[in-house]
């Protein structure tokens, strides 16, 4: 096998493997995924998940569950999509379900969520064995000077000072890790806009956040500390260095990825542009539309790499 890039492993004859870097690991006699519910032990996870190709994940159960059906549809897989069923459901920190090759799974809201979700997934697609694994995450979004329903697929992920890192606080001192995706897979997935024209898709970077309203630059949370001058500064600085949607998760995302050798992209539609406001003031039926936007690129792309579109 041949070091590629960083984190990236490629053994010839069987693809990309997933690099889980923890040697305590393999040591461990049996590993339980707690917040998932599942372990390696108490579930042959090579069997259930080893032919998992797409992985898609999302903060909302809901939304994740009714992607499992959109796709199950999409994919012509026999069987009901209504019936998709739950593999974590004796958990309810998170939703989990298996179609073919694609895994639907949310995360919930925010770094810390996402972060337990990932270290599990990871783990999971390791003992399952999995090669050549896409991760994508489908999400929601404020634009930053976007029209919205535009889809913005990231190409850095970047932390409030604009640079693409994230920091993680261990044993007490700050480790910064790199947040570049996939620069192929993020080209392959505005192609596949191209191709639907369906709505508009932007490449650009995506300002990650530890929280919806100050963080955010929002004047309408329940603490503002700054002025309206204020955030419409710091949101044209931002537009400066190439962010065009803000969210709060894509820095661990990304980060998590690219140290374990999977191929990532995260795939936002924008709701409102934060220099028209701040508050989500579209009906509810406009809002489900727009979610379906990065389930419908992310389908096509899906569809496509399977040879199906
Ligand atoms: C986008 O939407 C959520 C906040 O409303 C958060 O999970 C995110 O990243
Ligand atoms: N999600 C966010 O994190 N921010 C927004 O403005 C909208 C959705």
């Amino acid at each position: 096998s041949k070091l590629l890039s960083f984190g990236y492993v490629e053994d010839d004859a069987i693809g990309l493997s997933i690099q889980v870097k923890n040697p305590y690991l393999d040591a461990m006699e049996e590993d339980i995924l707690y917040h998932f519910s599942l372990g390696t032990k108490t579930h042959n996870l090579p069997e259930m998940f080893g032919d998992l190709k797409f992985v898609c994940v999302g903060g909302s159960a809901n939304r994740m569950k009714a992607f499992a059906q959109f796709i199950h549809q999409e994919l012509e897989l026999p069987g009901n999509p209504e019936e998709v069923s739950d593999i974590c459901e004796a958990t309810d920190r998170y939703c989990m379900y298996k179609v073919g090759p694609v895994l639907s799974m949310s995360h919930g809201m925010g770094v810390p969520s996402i972060s337990i979700m990932l270290h599990e997934l990871i783990k999971l697609l390791h003992h399952a064995q999995c090669r050549d694994v896409v991760l994508l995450r489908l999400g929601t979004s404020g634009g930053v000077g976007l029209a919205p329903g535009t889809v913005v697929v990231t190409d850095k992920a970047v932390d409030y000072s604009f640079l693409p890192q994230f920091e993680q606080v261990v044993l007490g001192k700050v480790v910064t890790r790199s947040t570049e995706l996939d620069e192929g897979v993020a080209n392959e997935l505005l192609q596949c806009s191209a191709e639907l024209q369906q709505f508009p898709t932007v490449i650009g970077n995506t300002l990650c956040t530890h929280d919806f309203y100050e963080g955010q630059g929002r004047l309408d949370g329940a603490l503002c500390s700054f002025s309206h001058e204020d955030k419409l500064e710091y949101l044209r600085k931002a537009h400066a260095a190439g962010v065009r949607n803000i969210e709060m998760e894509s820095s661990v995302f990304a980060a998590m990825c690219r140290v374990c050798g999977l191929k990532g992209a995260v795939v936002c539609v924008a709701l409102l542009d934060r220099f028209e406001g701040d508050q989500i003031t579209s009906s509810h039926d406009v809002l489900v539309e727009y979610q379906q936007r990065p389930q419908v690129l992310v389908s096509h792309f899906i569809k496509k790499r399977l040879g199906r579109a």
